[in-house]
């Protein structure tokens, strides 16, 4: 016996829904760029105030971009990392440093 819902929909539909939705949430890491400009300071206040990072740790990150080029401030499902790299735009623009932000998927 085949049972449907109250929308017609039958077991193989239903079960196609829920794997199509699992795929959904796939993340993405905002990457912090290097530059000569941008103090030191502001890249860690960044890094505490947008990303919740501790002292500590957001020390070590801006100590990474500083020599390495970029690094890794976090990783979010699309729409968080996409918002805080614009934070991060904007506030960097705000306080008058180039500092840049990008979004990889992860
Ligand atoms: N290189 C900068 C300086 O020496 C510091 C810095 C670190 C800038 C990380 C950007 O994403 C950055 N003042």
């Amino acid at each position: 016996m085949t049972v449907a819902d109250s929308h017609g929909r039958t077991d193989a539909a239903v079960k196609e829904r829920v794997e199509t939705k699992k795929q959904d949430p796939s993340l993405f890491k905002v990457v912090l760029l290097n530059d000569d400009y941008t103090t030191m300071e502001f890249v860690i206040h960044v890094l505490e105030t947008i990303f919740q990072k501790s002292p500590a740790e957001a020390f070590r990150i801006m100590m990474h971009v500083h020599r390495n080029g970029r690094g890794i401030a976090g990783v979010y499902p699309f729409e968080v990392a996409e918002t805080k790299a614009d934070t991060v735009r904007s506030l960097a623009a705000e306080a008058g440093f180039p500092l840049r932000a990008a979004i990889e998927e992860a």
